[in-house]
C-alpha cells in the first residue's frame, strides 16, 4: 500500500477520536482524548509541514497519458475564452493580468509526482510551470493574506487553499505536462498542480488567483469534501 494513503488512514483515525470529544463523558476519557488531540495536532503539523517535499519520481514511473483520467464538471470539454489571461488579485500591491507568455518567462519548475484522486485512483505525470510562491512574490502580498482562491472557466469550478500550502515549493501553476503544452483534457491553458493536496484542490482551466484574508470554500469542499485535503 502507498505510504501516502497509509498516512491518510492514520489521520482519519485520529480525526474520529477528535469527533468523539464532542460527546465524551468520564474524566478518564476526557484525559485520553485530550492527549489524543494534542498528539493529533503534532502528527498533522509534522505530516503537513509546509516544507516537506513530495517524492519526485523517475521517467519510467510515468503513467501512459491515455491512462491518466481527465475530470471536468462541465458537460463538454472546457476551452479557454478568446484572449484568455490569468487575473492575479486580492490583497496584493500589484494586481495584474498574466498572459501565458508572461508565465513562461518566469522561473520554471518541473516535477514528476504521483497524483491522488479522492475517488481512489492515482497516476504519475511530469508537470511544468511557475511556483505560486513566485506569483506571490511578483504580486506583493498584504500581511493580512491567509488564503488563496483559484477560479476556473469550467462551470465556475473553484477551490481555496491555506497560504502555506499554496506557497509550498511544489505547488505550481502548470502550463505543461510530460514535456508538451497542457492539453484541454488536463486543464489548458493553465492549471494549478500540487502533490501536497488531493486532486480536487488542483483547479484546472484557471482564470483567477486571489490572495485573500478568508477562505472561500470550494466546489467539492462545499459539498462535504475535506477542505484542507493534505497528503
Ligand atoms: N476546473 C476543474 N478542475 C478540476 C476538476 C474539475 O472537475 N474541474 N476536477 C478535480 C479533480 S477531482 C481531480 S482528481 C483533478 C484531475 O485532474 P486531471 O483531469 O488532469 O486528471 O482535477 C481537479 N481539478
Ligand atoms: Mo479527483
Amino acid at each position: 500500500m502507498d505510504r501516502v494513503i497509509t498516512r491518510r488512514k492514520l489521520l482519519l483515525t485520529a480525526g474520529a477520536a477528535t469527533l468523539l470529544a464532542g460527546c465524551e463523558k468520564s474524566p478518564a476519557v476526557r484525559f485520553f482524548l485530550g492527549a489524543m488531540d494534542e498528539w493529533n495536532q503534532k502528527v498533522q503539523a509534522a505530516l503537513f509541514s509546509p516544507t516537506r517535499l513530495a517524492r519526485e519520481l523517475p521517467p519510467s514511473d510515468t503513467t501512459p497519458e491515455d491512462a491518466f483520467p481527465s475530470y471536468f464538471i462541465s458537460d463538454e470539454m472546457p476551452f479557454p475564452p478568446d484572449g484568455w489571461s490569468l487575473k492575479v488579485g486580492g490583497l496584493v500591491a500589484k494586481p495584474r493580468l498574466f498572459s501565458l507568455d508572461d508565465l513562461k518567462r518566469a522561473p520554471r519548475t518541473d516535477l514528476r509526482v504521483r497524483h491522488h484522486c479522492v475517488e481512489g485512483w492515482s497516476a504519475v505525470a511530469a508537470w511544468h510551470g511557475v511556483q505560486v510562491s513566485e506569483i506571490a512574490k511578483m504580486a506583493g502580498l498584504d500581511p493580512r493574506v491567509r488564503f488563496v482562491e483559484f477560479k476556473s472557466f469550467d462551470s465556475n469550478y473553484w477551490s481555496s487553499w491555506d497560504l502555506e500550502s499554496a506557497l509550498h515549493p511544489q505547488t505550481i501553476l502548470a502550463y505543461g505536462m510530460n514535456g508538451h503544452p497542457l492539453y484541454p483534457d488536463h486543464g489548458a491553458p493553465l492549471r494549478l498542480y500540487s502533490p501536497v493536496k488531493l486532486g480536487y484542490k488542483s483547479v484546472k482551466y484557471l482564470t483567477e488567483v486571489n490572495f485573500l484574508p478568508d477562505s472561500t470554500g470550494g466546489y467539492w469542499e462545499n459539498q462535504g469534501y475535506e477542505w484542507f485535503a493534505g497528503i
